[in-house]
Protein backbone atom coordinates (compact mmCIF):
# COMPACT_ATOMS: atom_id res chain seq x y z
CA UNK A 1 0.00 0.00 0.00
CA UNK A 2 3.00 2.27 0.87
CA UNK A 3 4.24 1.93 -2.44
CA UNK A 4 1.20 3.44 -4.00
CA UNK A 5 0.21 6.47 -1.88
CA UNK A 6 3.02 8.59 -4.30
CA UNK A 7 0.80 7.49 -7.46
CA UNK A 8 -2.74 8.08 -5.64
CA UNK A 9 -1.23 11.75 -4.34
CA UNK A 10 -0.18 12.22 -7.92
CA UNK A 11 -3.28 11.27 -9.79
CA UNK A 12 -5.41 12.90 -7.04
CA UNK A 13 -3.37 16.35 -7.75
CA UNK A 14 -3.21 15.58 -11.26
CA UNK A 15 -7.52 15.21 -11.26
CA UNK A 16 -7.54 18.03 -8.74
CA UNK A 17 -8.49 21.69 -11.36
CA UNK A 18 -6.46 24.46 -9.62
CA UNK A 19 -8.62 27.88 -9.50
CA UNK A 20 -7.57 30.79 -10.46
CA UNK A 21 -8.20 33.61 -8.11
CA UNK A 22 -9.86 36.90 -9.22
CA UNK A 23 -10.91 40.92 -8.66
CA UNK A 24 -14.43 41.67 -8.96
CA UNK A 25 -13.67 45.02 -10.36
CA UNK A 26 -14.77 45.37 -13.80
CA UNK A 27 -14.03 43.33 -17.10
CA UNK A 28 -13.86 46.01 -18.95
CA UNK A 29 -11.36 48.31 -17.05
CA UNK A 30 -8.70 45.82 -17.61
CA UNK A 31 -9.17 45.42 -21.00
CA UNK A 32 -7.75 47.98 -24.07
CA UNK A 33 -10.85 46.93 -26.02
CA UNK A 34 -14.52 47.13 -25.74
CA UNK A 35 -16.55 44.48 -23.48
CA UNK A 36 -19.90 43.80 -24.49
CA UNK A 37 -22.98 41.66 -24.04
CA UNK A 38 -26.53 41.06 -25.23
CA UNK A 39 -29.51 40.90 -23.71
CA UNK A 40 -33.36 42.11 -24.22
CA UNK A 41 -35.36 44.72 -22.36
CA UNK A 42 -37.35 41.89 -20.30
CA UNK A 43 -34.01 40.46 -18.88
CA UNK A 44 -33.18 43.82 -17.58
CA UNK A 45 -36.87 44.24 -16.38
CA UNK A 46 -36.93 40.63 -14.73
CA UNK A 47 -33.21 40.46 -13.04
CA UNK A 48 -31.80 43.28 -11.27
CA UNK A 49 -28.52 41.49 -10.89
CA UNK A 50 -28.18 40.90 -14.40
CA UNK A 51 -27.78 45.22 -14.93
CA UNK A 52 -25.95 45.71 -12.12
CA UNK A 53 -23.44 43.10 -13.79
CA UNK A 54 -24.00 45.06 -16.96
CA UNK A 55 -23.31 48.08 -15.04
CA UNK A 56 -20.08 46.93 -13.18
CA UNK A 57 -18.46 44.74 -15.93
CA UNK A 58 -19.42 45.63 -19.51
CA UNK A 59 -19.06 48.92 -21.79
CA UNK A 60 -20.45 47.64 -24.95
CA UNK A 61 -24.26 46.49 -25.74
CA UNK A 62 -26.10 44.39 -28.13
CA UNK A 63 -29.51 44.38 -28.43
CA UNK A 64 -29.85 40.56 -28.58
CA UNK A 65 -33.64 40.22 -30.49
CA UNK A 66 -35.07 44.20 -30.06
CA UNK A 67 -33.64 45.60 -33.65
CA UNK A 68 -34.74 42.47 -35.60
CA UNK A 69 -37.12 42.73 -38.71
CA UNK A 70 -39.78 40.39 -36.39
CA UNK A 71 -39.21 42.57 -33.41
CA UNK A 72 -39.62 46.39 -35.01
CA UNK A 73 -42.13 45.87 -37.70
CA UNK A 74 -46.11 44.44 -36.85
CA UNK A 75 -46.94 45.44 -40.48
CA UNK A 76 -44.99 46.33 -44.02
CA UNK A 77 -44.14 49.32 -43.54
CA UNK A 78 -44.95 50.28 -39.73
CA UNK A 79 -42.04 49.95 -36.98
CA UNK A 80 -42.05 49.87 -33.45
CA UNK A 81 -38.76 50.85 -31.86
CA UNK A 82 -40.55 50.74 -28.17
CA UNK A 83 -37.80 47.92 -26.70
CA UNK A 84 -34.62 49.17 -28.72
CA UNK A 85 -35.52 52.95 -28.17
CA UNK A 86 -36.00 51.75 -24.42
CA UNK A 87 -32.61 50.08 -24.19
CA UNK A 88 -30.36 52.50 -26.03
CA UNK A 89 -32.00 54.99 -23.42
CA UNK A 90 -30.67 53.11 -20.56
CA UNK A 91 -27.51 52.22 -21.76
CA UNK A 92 -26.34 54.89 -24.15
CA UNK A 93 -24.37 56.79 -22.13
CA UNK A 94 -21.97 54.33 -20.37
CA UNK A 95 -21.77 51.37 -23.61
CA UNK A 96 -21.08 51.37 -27.06
CA UNK A 97 -24.32 50.33 -28.73
CA UNK A 98 -24.00 47.56 -31.60
CA UNK A 99 -27.04 47.36 -33.99
CA UNK A 100 -27.99 43.52 -34.54
CA UNK A 101 -29.21 42.69 -37.15
CA UNK A 102 -30.39 44.30 -40.34
CA UNK A 103 -30.68 41.81 -42.62
CA UNK A 104 -31.52 37.91 -41.89
CA UNK A 105 -33.03 35.14 -43.08
CA UNK A 106 -34.39 34.26 -39.61
CA UNK A 107 -36.70 36.29 -37.19
CA UNK A 108 -38.78 37.82 -40.27
CA UNK A 109 -42.25 39.19 -39.51
CA UNK A 110 -44.84 37.20 -40.02
CA UNK A 111 -46.60 39.19 -43.19
CA UNK A 112 -43.05 39.11 -44.84
CA UNK A 113 -44.47 35.74 -46.89
CA UNK A 114 -47.10 37.25 -48.17
CA UNK A 115 -46.10 40.73 -48.99
CA UNK A 116 -47.09 41.59 -52.07
CA UNK A 117 -44.93 44.68 -52.63
CA UNK A 118 -41.67 44.71 -54.29
CA UNK A 119 -39.23 43.40 -51.76
CA UNK A 120 -36.02 44.86 -52.89
CA UNK A 121 -37.87 48.41 -51.62
CA UNK A 122 -38.32 46.42 -49.10
CA UNK A 123 -35.27 45.77 -47.88
CA UNK A 124 -33.60 49.25 -48.79
CA UNK A 125 -36.69 50.93 -47.06
CA UNK A 126 -36.16 48.88 -44.19
CA UNK A 127 -32.32 49.30 -43.94
CA UNK A 128 -32.71 52.90 -44.18
CA UNK A 129 -35.82 53.01 -41.40
CA UNK A 130 -33.58 51.60 -39.02
CA UNK A 131 -30.38 53.35 -39.11
CA UNK A 132 -31.80 56.86 -39.88
CA UNK A 133 -34.10 55.92 -36.55
CA UNK A 134 -30.86 55.05 -34.39
CA UNK A 135 -28.24 57.51 -36.17
CA UNK A 136 -27.19 59.01 -33.13
CA UNK A 137 -26.70 56.16 -30.86
CA UNK A 138 -25.76 53.41 -32.79
CA UNK A 139 -22.54 54.18 -34.85
CA UNK A 140 -22.09 50.34 -35.98
CA UNK A 141 -23.94 47.58 -37.67
CA UNK A 142 -24.11 43.90 -38.65
CA UNK A 143 -26.16 44.50 -41.83
CA UNK A 144 -26.02 41.24 -43.38
CA UNK A 145 -26.30 38.12 -40.94
CA UNK A 146 -25.35 34.56 -41.83
CA UNK A 147 -25.58 34.24 -45.72
CA UNK A 148 -23.77 31.43 -46.17
CA UNK A 149 -23.89 27.68 -46.08
CA UNK A 150 -20.62 25.72 -44.52
CA UNK A 151 -20.29 24.49 -48.05
CA UNK A 152 -19.58 28.28 -48.67
CA UNK A 153 -22.47 29.29 -50.56
CA UNK A 154 -25.12 31.75 -50.43
CA UNK A 155 -27.62 29.99 -48.53
CA UNK A 156 -31.29 29.34 -49.28
CA UNK A 157 -32.57 32.32 -47.54
CA UNK A 158 -35.81 34.34 -48.47
CA UNK A 159 -33.92 37.47 -49.14
CA UNK A 160 -32.11 35.55 -51.64
CA UNK A 161 -35.27 33.87 -53.25
CA UNK A 162 -36.82 37.23 -53.20
CA UNK A 163 -34.29 39.83 -54.74
CA UNK A 164 -31.68 37.99 -56.20
CA UNK A 165 -28.25 37.17 -55.22
CA UNK A 166 -27.21 41.31 -54.91
CA UNK A 167 -29.68 41.51 -51.49
CA UNK A 168 -26.29 41.25 -49.89
CA UNK A 169 -24.84 44.54 -51.64
CA UNK A 170 -28.32 46.12 -52.09
CA UNK A 171 -28.44 45.89 -48.24
CA UNK A 172 -24.91 46.89 -47.57
CA UNK A 173 -25.35 49.82 -50.12
CA UNK A 174 -28.60 51.11 -48.44
CA UNK A 175 -26.65 51.55 -45.09
CA UNK A 176 -23.63 53.43 -45.96
CA UNK A 177 -26.18 55.39 -47.88
CA UNK A 178 -28.23 56.38 -44.95
CA UNK A 179 -25.30 56.67 -42.38
CA UNK A 180 -22.23 57.56 -44.20
CA UNK A 181 -20.23 57.26 -41.06
CA UNK A 182 -21.69 53.80 -39.47
CA UNK A 183 -19.26 50.99 -38.94
CA UNK A 184 -20.65 48.22 -41.31
CA UNK A 185 -19.87 44.45 -40.72
CA UNK A 186 -20.81 40.89 -42.48
CA UNK A 187 -21.72 38.51 -39.43
CA UNK A 188 -21.29 34.88 -39.30
CA UNK A 189 -20.44 31.60 -37.56
CA UNK A 190 -18.44 28.60 -37.77
CA UNK A 191 -15.76 30.95 -39.40
CA UNK A 192 -12.90 29.46 -37.22
CA UNK A 193 -14.25 25.86 -37.67
CA UNK A 194 -15.11 25.87 -40.96
CA UNK A 195 -12.10 26.82 -43.39
CA UNK A 196 -14.17 27.15 -46.37
CA UNK A 197 -16.86 28.96 -44.97
CA UNK A 198 -14.16 31.87 -44.08
CA UNK A 199 -12.27 32.03 -47.53
CA UNK A 200 -16.43 32.30 -48.87
CA UNK A 201 -17.06 35.14 -45.86
CA UNK A 202 -13.39 37.21 -47.03
CA UNK A 203 -14.26 36.63 -51.08
CA UNK A 204 -17.59 37.81 -50.18
CA UNK A 205 -16.89 40.94 -47.99
CA UNK A 206 -13.65 42.00 -50.50
CA UNK A 207 -15.71 41.41 -53.35
CA UNK A 208 -18.18 44.10 -51.73
CA UNK A 209 -15.33 46.38 -51.23
CA UNK A 210 -14.29 45.99 -54.79
CA UNK A 211 -18.00 47.43 -55.41
CA UNK A 212 -17.43 50.09 -52.92
CA UNK A 213 -18.75 49.39 -50.11
CA UNK A 214 -17.72 50.76 -46.95
CA UNK A 215 -17.35 47.64 -45.05
CA UNK A 216 -15.42 47.60 -41.88
CA UNK A 217 -15.12 44.49 -40.59
CA UNK A 218 -16.38 40.79 -39.95
CA UNK A 219 -18.28 39.85 -36.89
CA UNK A 220 -17.32 36.11 -35.75
CA UNK A 221 -20.13 35.21 -33.79
CA UNK A 222 -17.54 32.71 -32.04
CA UNK A 223 -20.69 30.18 -30.54
CA UNK A 224 -17.85 27.71 -29.76
CA UNK A 225 -17.29 24.28 -27.40
CA UNK A 226 -14.82 23.46 -24.76
CA UNK A 227 -13.26 21.50 -27.45
CA UNK A 228 -13.36 22.95 -30.44
CA UNK A 229 -11.99 24.62 -32.62
CA UNK A 230 -8.71 24.77 -31.64
CA UNK A 231 -6.94 27.51 -30.42
CA UNK A 232 -4.80 27.65 -33.73
CA UNK A 233 -8.02 27.50 -35.75
CA UNK A 234 -9.25 30.49 -34.31
CA UNK A 235 -5.71 31.93 -34.28
CA UNK A 236 -5.75 30.93 -38.06
CA UNK A 237 -8.97 32.61 -39.26
CA UNK A 238 -8.75 35.55 -37.29
CA UNK A 239 -5.06 36.64 -38.50
CA UNK A 240 -6.54 35.81 -42.31
CA UNK A 241 -9.57 38.48 -41.53
CA UNK A 242 -7.15 41.20 -40.39
CA UNK A 243 -4.45 41.03 -42.48
CA UNK A 244 -7.23 41.15 -45.26
CA UNK A 245 -8.13 44.63 -43.71
CA UNK A 246 -11.03 44.08 -41.90
CA UNK A 247 -11.83 44.66 -38.21
CA UNK A 248 -12.48 41.54 -36.17
CA UNK A 249 -15.23 41.29 -33.46
CA UNK A 250 -16.35 38.33 -31.61
CA UNK A 251 -19.78 39.42 -31.92
CA UNK A 252 -21.19 36.29 -29.99
CA UNK A 253 -19.07 34.57 -27.95
CA UNK A 254 -20.34 31.49 -25.71
CA UNK A 255 -18.70 28.35 -25.11
CA UNK A 256 -21.01 25.03 -25.15
CA UNK A 257 -19.79 22.43 -21.98
CA UNK A 258 -22.73 20.26 -23.80
CA UNK A 259 -22.25 20.67 -27.42
CA UNK A 260 -23.58 17.27 -28.32
CA UNK A 261 -26.69 17.31 -25.52
CA UNK A 262 -25.32 14.05 -23.57
CA UNK A 263 -24.52 15.34 -20.48
CA UNK A 264 -27.09 16.26 -17.28
CA UNK A 265 -24.97 17.75 -15.17
CA UNK A 266 -21.33 19.58 -15.52
CA UNK A 267 -18.50 18.55 -12.57
CA UNK A 268 -15.52 20.86 -11.40
CA UNK A 269 -13.70 19.70 -14.39
CA UNK A 270 -15.85 20.76 -17.15
CA UNK A 271 -15.52 24.40 -15.32
CA UNK A 272 -12.26 23.86 -15.74
CA UNK A 273 -11.20 23.27 -18.98
CA UNK A 274 -14.56 26.34 -19.83
CA UNK A 275 -12.01 28.60 -18.41
CA UNK A 276 -9.20 27.42 -20.10
CA UNK A 277 -11.19 27.72 -23.25
CA UNK A 278 -12.55 31.23 -22.35
CA UNK A 279 -8.66 32.06 -21.68
CA UNK A 280 -7.29 31.21 -25.24
CA UNK A 281 -10.03 33.14 -26.99
CA UNK A 282 -9.19 36.40 -24.94
CA UNK A 283 -5.36 35.49 -25.70
CA UNK A 284 -6.03 34.88 -29.00
CA UNK A 285 -7.97 37.92 -29.41
CA UNK A 286 -5.42 40.25 -28.20
CA UNK A 287 -2.84 38.91 -30.85
CA UNK A 288 -5.25 41.31 -33.16
CA UNK A 289 -3.75 44.73 -34.04
CA UNK A 290 -5.42 46.94 -32.36
CA UNK A 291 -6.52 48.97 -35.08
CA UNK A 292 -8.50 45.75 -36.24
CA UNK A 293 -10.08 45.21 -33.20
CA UNK A 294 -13.97 46.15 -32.23
CA UNK A 295 -13.81 44.43 -29.35
CA UNK A 296 -15.69 41.26 -27.49
CA UNK A 297 -19.15 40.32 -26.94
CA UNK A 298 -20.47 37.81 -25.09
CA UNK A 299 -24.13 36.30 -25.87
CA UNK A 300 -25.35 36.88 -22.37
CA UNK A 301 -24.15 37.33 -18.77
CA UNK A 302 -25.75 34.36 -16.52
CA UNK A 303 -26.19 30.86 -17.99
CA UNK A 304 -29.93 30.94 -17.35
CA UNK A 305 -30.04 33.70 -19.68
CA UNK A 306 -28.53 32.06 -22.54
CA UNK A 307 -29.99 31.70 -26.27
CA UNK A 308 -28.64 27.86 -25.99
CA UNK A 309 -31.15 25.41 -23.93
CA UNK A 310 -33.83 26.69 -25.00
CA UNK A 311 -33.17 26.76 -28.98
CA UNK A 312 -30.88 23.08 -28.80
CA UNK A 313 -33.66 21.70 -25.87
CA UNK A 314 -30.21 20.28 -23.93
CA UNK A 315 -28.74 21.64 -20.22
CA UNK A 316 -25.72 24.19 -20.70
CA UNK A 317 -23.92 26.83 -19.02
CA UNK A 318 -21.81 28.75 -21.76
CA UNK A 319 -21.63 32.13 -19.80
CA UNK A 320 -19.03 33.97 -17.36
CA UNK A 321 -21.71 34.10 -14.66
CA UNK A 322 -23.23 31.33 -13.20
CA UNK A 323 -27.84 30.91 -13.36
CA UNK A 324 -27.43 32.82 -10.04
CA UNK A 325 -24.86 35.93 -11.63
CA UNK A 326 -21.85 34.29 -9.45
CA UNK A 327 -18.87 34.29 -11.31
CA UNK A 328 -17.49 31.29 -12.53
CA UNK A 329 -14.06 30.18 -13.30
CA UNK A 330 -14.25 31.20 -16.56
CA UNK A 331 -14.98 34.68 -15.54
CA UNK A 332 -11.76 34.88 -13.61
CA UNK A 333 -10.22 32.87 -16.28
CA UNK A 334 -11.21 35.94 -18.69
CA UNK A 335 -10.41 39.20 -16.67
CA UNK A 336 -6.65 37.06 -15.93
CA UNK A 337 -6.04 37.32 -19.43
CA UNK A 338 -7.13 40.49 -20.43
CA UNK A 339 -3.68 43.04 -20.75
O1 LIG B 1 -30.18 34.92 -28.77
C1 LIG B 1 -31.18 34.96 -29.76
C2 LIG B 1 -32.39 34.16 -29.30
O2 LIG B 1 -33.01 34.78 -28.20
C3 LIG B 1 -33.37 34.02 -30.46
O3 LIG B 1 -34.42 33.16 -30.08
C4 LIG B 1 -32.65 33.45 -31.67
C5 LIG B 1 -33.57 33.29 -32.86
O4 LIG B 1 -32.92 32.59 -33.86
O5 LIG B 1 -31.59 34.32 -32.02
C6 LIG B 1 -30.61 34.38 -31.03
O6 LIG B 1 -29.51 35.14 -31.44
C7 LIG B 1 -28.86 34.72 -32.63
C8 LIG B 1 -28.25 35.93 -33.26
O7 LIG B 1 -29.23 36.91 -33.46
C9 LIG B 1 -27.56 35.59 -34.56
N1 LIG B 1 -26.61 34.53 -34.38
C10 LIG B 1 -27.09 33.34 -33.72
C11 LIG B 1 -27.72 33.73 -32.37
C12 LIG B 1 -28.16 32.47 -31.65
O8 LIG B 1 -29.18 31.83 -32.38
Amino acid sequence: MRNWLPFIFLLASCSKPVSENCAGSGLYTKASFPIGTAFNLSDAAEHPLLTQKFSTHFNAFTPENALKFSTISPWPGVYDFSEGDSLVALWQDRARIHGHTLIWHQQLPSWFAQYKGDYKELLQAHVRTVIRHYARNIRSWDVVNEALTEQGELRASPWLEQVGEDYIYLAFKAAQEADAKATLFYNEYNLALNPRKLDAALRLCENLRSRGIRLSGIGMQMHIGVSYPSREEIAFAVEKIWRAGFTVHFSELDISLNPLGNKKNFSEADFQAQAAKYREVVEVYQQIPRDHQFGITLWGIGDADSWIPNYFNRVDAPLLFDAHYNPKPAFCAFQNALK
